[in-house]
């Protein structure tokens, strides 16, 4: 079955479209108009091996904000739809990832239920055009469209663009360990019989 899923979203604020492959290769065409955060998207499907094309055209004009949450929101409703009903995945995935003076850890879980815990804070306010308190904001959208907890903490670091990528990566790798299957896991990994 194909893990695929392909989602527009269009407000008065931002106008996206955005297709993910869970079964991908890291392959990735991103146009936000915020150069970073096409970098980071970048990261996160080459990482995680996610096929991820995403096209925005958001009010840039006021600022970043509208555009970097509504990619998350729209990403996170991505994965939800990709995962489907969730038979036979991980469930959990986590990995703590170094880039250079940066050490990320990030650990989720698919469980339907909305989380997100924070743990980072990055010594600059901008990284070129990206303002990065909207990491957070990503997350969060993340977290409760995808209805995942998402917990994340940055061990150490210096560099915000080091960290911000390192946190990126971890989610990335942790994503696609917990959508990965098991064959051991005959139904959904639950006492609850759902997730
Ligand atoms: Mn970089």
């Amino acid at each position: 079955m194909d893990r695929i899923a392909e989602v527009k979203r269009m407000t008065k604020e931002t106008d996206i479209n955005l297709k993910l492959n869970l079964d991908g290769e890291g392959r990735s065409s991103v146009n936000t108009g915020i150069g970073f955060f096409d970098h980071m998207l970048e990261g996160f499907s080459k990482h995680g091996f996610f096929d991820l094309e995403v096209e925005i055209k958001g009010d840039l004009d006021v600022d970043g904000h509208h555009t970097v949450e509504d990619a998350g929101i729209v990403l996170g409703n991505a994965i939800r739809e990709a995962v489907g009903d969730k038979k036979g995945i991980k469930r959990y995935g986590y990995f703590i990832l170094p880039m250079d003076d940066a050490l990320a850890l990030c650990a989720v879980d698919l469980c339907g239920r909305p989380y997100l815990q924070f743990d980072c804070s990055f010594p600059n306010e901008m990284v070129g055009s990206f303002d990065t308190s909207l990491v957070k904001e990503f997350f969060y959208a993340i977290s409760y469209s995808a209805a995942m907890n998402i917990h994340i903490k940055m061990l150490s670091g210096e560099n915000s663009h080091h960290m911000i990528e390192a946190v990126f990566k971890a989610f990335a790798k942790a994503l696609d360990d917990a959508v990965s299957m098991d064959g051991r896991i005959k139904d959904v990994l639950s006492t609850k019989g759902s997730l």
